[in-house]
C-alpha cells in the first residue's frame, strides 16, 4: 500500500502554477440518452493529462494530450449500501474476508523466506491508526496497521461496524473486489485517463477537481486530513457532502482513493507522450512499481481523508497513487463507469462484422 507514503509527497511546496480555467462543458450536451441510475454522462473530449507545475511528481510528467470517448460515471463512489446490495445478491466474499492461503503467500516471497507467523494467517486488512509524538513520515508502518477482522463490514476492525454509514464510501475492498462489483453492475472501472478527464470537470489544466483555488480549511472543498499528520483519528464521511465538480461528480478529491482499471508504471506518461493525442489509453500491459519490490500495483486516484497540504497532496487532480490489487485499506474505495449504448442507426459494428 503505497498511498500517502513519502513517494506520494509533493516535490516542493512552492506556488501552484497558473492555469487558465475554462468553463466546464455541459455534461448533457451530447448525452446519448438518459443516464443509468446514479450516473452522469461524461461527454468525452481531448484534454491535457498530468501536470508539470511545481507540485508535480516525476510520474505526473510529461503533460500530454489524451482523447477519451464519452461514458457514464457514477456520481458518488460506491457506498456501503450499494456494496451490501451486491453481497446480498451474489454472496460475494471480499479478499479481506478470506483466510490467507500459506502457499499463495510463499509464492509471493523470495525463495527460502521463512513462513509468516501462524497468527497472521487470519483474514484482515489495513487500517489507519493515528500515531502521536514525533513520527518519521517516511515510515508508513507508524500509521498503517494490519488488523485481523478488518473488512468492508468492519472497516476499522472487529469492533467497528457500519451503523450510520450506509451512505459512506465502501472501503477495505481490494481491486478484484471492485472489479467483481463492476461486473455485477454491468460496468467496469474507469481507466486512469477517463478518471482524470472526469475529475477535471471540463477545466483544462486546473490544479484541483474544483479549479485552481487552494484547499480552504474554513470552507473545505473536499474531505482531507486536518492538522498535524498522523496525530489524530480520521475516517471517511458520507458521499456527496462537498460541492460537485463541473460534471456533477462528487468526491473526485479527498474522502477515499478510487481504484482505476490501469496498472501502474512511473513512466506511463513518458511512454505515450509521442502519441498526439493518445486515444482512450488503457495503461501499460504490465505493472511496474519501483516502490514494491517487483509486486505490480494498480493506479488509485483522487486522494483520501488522509491527504493534506502538510503531508501528501494526493487530492490534486493529477496526483497518482498505487495499491496492491489484492489488498484493501480503510482509505480506498471506487466508482464505476459504463459505456454509451450503441446509437440507433450506428452501423459501424455490423459493417465490420460483414
Ligand atoms: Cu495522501
Amino acid at each position: 500500500m503505497a498511498s500517502c507514503t513519502p513517494a506520494d509527497r509533493d516535490a516542493t511546496r512552492s506556488g501552484v502554477p497558473d492555469a487558465e480555467a475554462t468553463p466546464p462543458a455541459s455534461p448533457r450536451a451530447d448525452a446519448p440518452g438518459p443516464a443509468p441510475d446514479g450516473m452522469v454522462w461524461i461527454p468525452g473530449g481531448t484534454f491535457t493529462m498530468g501536470d508539470d507545475g511545481a507540485l508535480a511528481l516525476p510520474h505526473e510528467r510529461p503533460v500530454h494530450r489524451v482523447r477519451v470517448r464519452g461514458f457514464y460515471m457514477q456520481v458518488h463512489t460506491v457506498t456501503n449500501a450499494d456494496f451490501a446490495a451486491f453481497v446480498d445478491a451474489t454472496r460475494y466474499v471480499t479478499v479481506a474476508e478470506r483466510v490467507p492461503v500459506l502457499a499463495e503467500i510463499m509464492r509471493g516471497l523470495p525463495p527460502g523466506s521463512p513462513p509468516p507467523p501462524a497468527e497472521s494467517l487470519v483474514p484482515g486488512s489495513l487500517v489507519f491508526t493515528p500515531a502521536s509524538g514525533t513520527v518519521d513520515l517516511r515510515d508508513v508502518s507508524r500509521w498503517w496497521r494490519w488488523v485481523p477482522g478488518a473488512n468492508w463490514r468492519h472497516p476499522s476492525g472487529p469492533k467497528s461496524d457500519l451503523t450510520g454509514k450506509a451512505r459512506h464510501p465502501v472501503v477495505q475492498v481490494a481491486w478484484e473486489d471492485a472489479m467483481a462489483y463492476a461486473r455485477w453492475k454491468g460496468g467496469r472501472l474507469p481507466t486512469e485517463a477517463e478518471w482524470e478527464f472526469a475529475a477535471r470537470g471540463g477545466r483544462e489544466r486546473a490544479a484541483h477537481a474544483w479549479g485552481d483555488a487552494p484547499h480552504d480549511a474554513a470552507h473545505p472543498q473536499a474531505h482531507i486530513y486536518a492538522g498535524a499528520f498522523p496525530a489524530h483519528p480520521a475516517e471517511p464521511v458520507a458521499v456527496g457532502r462537498y460541492a460537485a465538480n463541473g460534471y456533477g461528480l462528487y468526491d473526485m478529491a479527498g474522502n477515499v482513493w478510487q481504484w482505476t482499471a490501469d496498472w501502474y508504471r512511473p513512466d506511463t506518461y513518458a511512454r505515450r507522450a509521442a502519441q498526439r493525442p493518445a486515444i482512450d489509453p488503457t495503461g501499460p500491459e504490465r505493472g511496474l512499481d519501483p516502490r514494491t519490490e517487483g509486486e505490480p500495483t494498480r493506479v488509485i486516484r483522487g486522494g483520501s481523508f488522509l491527504c493534506s497540504d502538510v503531508y501528501c497532496r494526493g487530492y490534486r487532480v493529477s496526483a497518482r497513487g498505487t495499491g496492491a490489487p489484492d489488498t484493501g485499506a480503510s482509505h480506498i474505495g471506487f466508482r464505476i463507469v459504463m459505456p454509451a449504448p450503441p446509437r440507433v442507426g450506428d452501423a459501424t459494428s455490423s459493417t465490420t462484422a460483414r
